[in-house]
């Protein structure tokens, strides 16, 4: 497998290259409308040649970015356990690992570990089981008294993107085992769901080779190929715009809306606290953008106002620490249109008001951030988390 940065300026040259999105072999990590990004595209060896052919009589300039990706893969890991090896100190008293990705089986004992050392402000559910029968857990993190309105923040729908599920480990550390954050949740509740997708999670842990396994992990009837995209399986505007039907696509939409068990947990969890829960962060990996709804059309949200409000608060939060400004956008238009997604979903079929998908940027390969980008990734969509708690009970962008 090769990446490939690819230059569009031209909407015939868009058009050449979009129509190899969702087909087999194609894997495009970025793609906008915009001229001044970049289109960053993971292709097969399989497909190479055809590909290369295409933007050649298109006259589509290009890079090749990784010549081998499974090398870089490889070197990465490596790179991990060396690190791993020569690290000595951990943080005190805090059972995470944040100095690498986490199994998940070690998030499943730290949470439990939260759980029985500050029970008093935790609690450790499962919100149902994936395909491979693994408990999917979700945290709630209260400070006790009353009724509130609550954050959902939720990483892990994609197997491979492992820093959304580092960086919400990263805020549970944060909230919980640091007091000087307690204020954060006085006023508010805050469930985190670190991983939506464990199976996937796990299997892109297995080995190099399954290092980028995107999907769920169910079986496709009459296919081989497994798994469900699970951003492409919510119900909402199901099997439209971008998107495969093709089992064998990295966006495949699943046999129906909702057919995945992780999807279906989700929604399960989510209507019943749909008057509780105001805003909604769903945290993705890798193009660095802030992005609102919709995805599978540019008309504006109804509270476009006040969505941009608070992303450009968020914008100038995690810049403020990191340096790095996200662009912010409607997510049809500023990244791609897809259908199905759980930020629109969350949007149009329930009364959350405030519905986000974070695409938190990667290191020197975008798609596979090193372990010495897990503190300060973290730390930067700590900052963001802070901003949209402040949106929960209407402390900022009070607008329409
Ligand atoms: O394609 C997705 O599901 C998300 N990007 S990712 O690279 N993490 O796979 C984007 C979801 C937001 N929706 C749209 N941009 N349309
Ligand atoms: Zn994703």
């Amino acid at each position: 497998m090769q990446s490939l940065t690819v230059y569009s300026d031209t909407d015939t040259k868009l058009n050449a290259i979009k129509t190899y999105v969702g087909q087999r072999g194609f894997d495009f990590l970025k793609i906008t409308k915009s001229r001044q990004i970049p289109i960053d595209v993971l292709v097969t060896k399989e497909r190479l040649q055809e590909f290369k052919n295409t933007l050649r009589a298109n006259n589509i300039s290009y890079n090749i970015t990784i010549d081998d990706v499974s090398e870089i893969i490889h070197k990465n890991k490596e790179q991990t356990e060396q690190q791993n090896g020569k690290r000595v100190r951990r943080a005190p008293r805090s059972r995470i690992n944040l100095e690498s990705f986490a199994t998940y089986t070690q998030i499943v004992s730290y949470v439990n570990f939260l759980q029985s050392r500050y029970g008093e402000i935790v609690e450790v559910f499962s919100i149902g089981k994936s395909y491979m029968n693994v408990d999917i857990i979700a945290l709630k993190i209260s400070s006790g008294t009353g009724d509130k309105p609550a954050l959902l923040i939720e990483g892990g729908n994609h197997g491979r993107e492992w820093i959304s599920v580092s960086s919400a480990l990263y805020i549970m550390q944060q909230l919980i085992e640091n007091p000087r954050n307690r204020e954060i949740f006085e006023n508010i509740d805050i469930f985190i769901i670190p991983c939506l997708n464990p199976d996937g999670y796990m299997y892109s842990h297995q080995s190099d080779s399954t290092r980028l396994w995107r999907k769920t992990r169910s079986t496709n009837r009459f296919s081989l190929c497994r798994g469900t995209d699970a951003n492409r399986n919510f119900d909402i505007q199901w099997g439209y715009g971008e998107a495969s039907v093709d089992p064998c696509s990295e966006i495949y939409i699943g046999r129906e809306a909702f057919s995945e068990a992780e999807t279906k947990a989700f929604r399960d969890f989510v209507l019943p606290l749909q008057d509780k829960i105001t805003t909604y962060v769903s945290l993705h990996s890798y193009a660095g953008f802030i992005l609102y709804p919709w995805s599978f059309t540019n008309i504006s949200p109804p509270n476009l106002r006040r969505l941009n409000c608070v992303a450009r608060r968020v914008r100038t939060a995690m810049a403020r620490v990191s340096g790095i400004t996200y662009p912010i956008g409607n997510s049809h238009d500023l990244l791609y249109p897809t259908s199905g997604d759980s930020m629109d979903w969350v949007a149009a079929h329930t009364r959350i008001n405030l519905s986000f998908t974070i695409e938190i940027s990667g290191g020197d390969y975008g798609f596979l951030p090193g372990i010495q980008h897990i503190i300060p990734t973290g730390n930067k969509i700590f900052e963001a988390i802070k901003v949209f708690a402040q949106s929960v009970d209407g402390r900022i962008c009070n607008i329409n």
